[in-house]
């Protein structure tokens, strides 16, 4: 396995410095002492010793990690996200966010050719690896978690370079009829996430909204009222400085969707 050598000047450079204060001062001190008091030279080399040693601790810390190759990554489960930081080439990382049974884990398992059980809520943390057609092939990371958990949401935006952020109408996947408790805790959702984004030093910078379920609700009773709510939760989006905001009507449902859902996902690949 090779490891990430284009970063390991900079990782080295960070330790030196977070060390070299306290190395510069005891070498600085000892040998100042020890000239001062004329101690043999085996004893003024102690100073010069211990700036060797912290050099090769600084070296011993910053050793590049072992860096993991995409292709060999298809189709596996990776839990541990910051591994995503160590696949080579990078990968655009794409994070699924909404509250539960939004339907994340499904789009996810249709876009990555995955087995999804309608009733398994996700527990924890994951991402996939999976492949862009086309030349040059691409991979990208799809990014998911449960969506009961803030922390677990928020965690999947800290880890992701673009958001797919997932509404429907209503819990489960047979009702036709909107839930407006359903849209409250959609409304909840955005705020919170839209807070979170606020204060990060480098958020996503494109986000794209999907309203999910299409085939129930676009033929329900609340289809006008539906799409109307959508658009005044994205429109608000559109206003952040330097985001890229789209959005979509989608059904896991309907094949046509998905391969639009592939294509989308495909052009916002770097
Ligand atoms: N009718 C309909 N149901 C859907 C659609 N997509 C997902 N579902 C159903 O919605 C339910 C929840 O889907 P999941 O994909 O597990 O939802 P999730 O967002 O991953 O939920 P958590 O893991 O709890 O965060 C399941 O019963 C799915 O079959 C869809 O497009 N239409
Ligand atoms: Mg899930």
């Amino acid at each position: 396995m090779n490891r990430r050598w284009s970063s390991w000047p900079k990782r080295f450079g960070e330790q030196a410095n977070s060390s070299g204060g306290v190395v510069g001062l005891v070498s600085g001190l000892g040998t100042m002492a020890a000239t001062a008091i004329g101690l043999p030279l085996v004893i003024t080399a102690a100073p010069a010793a211990i700036t060797v040693g912290a050099v090769g601790y600084c070296l011993f810390k910053s050793w590049p990690e072992k860096s993991l190759k995409a292709a060999a990554l298809v189709g596996t489960t990776i839990t541990s996200l910051s591994d995503l930081w160590l696949i080579e080439p990078q990968l655009t990382r794409v994070g699924f966010v909404g509250p539960s049974q939004a339907g994340k884990t499904t789009t996810l398992s249709n876009l990555s050719a995955r087995h999804a059980s309608p009733n398994v809520r996700t527990d924890n943390p994951y991402a996939t690896v999976t492949l862009v057609p086309g030349q040059p092939t691409k991979h990208f990371a799809l990014v998911d978690a449960a969506g009961q958990q803030f922390a677990q949401q928020f965690k999947v935006a800290e880890n992701s370079d673009l958001l797919f952020i997932f509404l429907d109408h209503a819990l489960g996947e047979t009702i036709a009829q909107v839930s407006d408790a359903r849209l409250r805790e959609h409304e909840q959702f955005l705020e919170q996430m839209r807070g979170y984004l606020k204060q990060q030093k480098s958020p996503v910078s494109s986000i794209h909204f999907i309203l999910n379920k299409r085939d129930k609700w676009e033929n329900g009773p609340d289809a006008e009222l539906l799409t109307n709510w959508f658009q005044s939760q994205v429109n608000p989006w559109k206003q952040a400085p330097g985001l890229t905001v789209t959005h979509s009507y989608h059904s896991n449902f309907i094949t046509s969707d998905n391969i639009s859902m592939a294509n989308i996902l495909r052009d916002r690949v770097k």
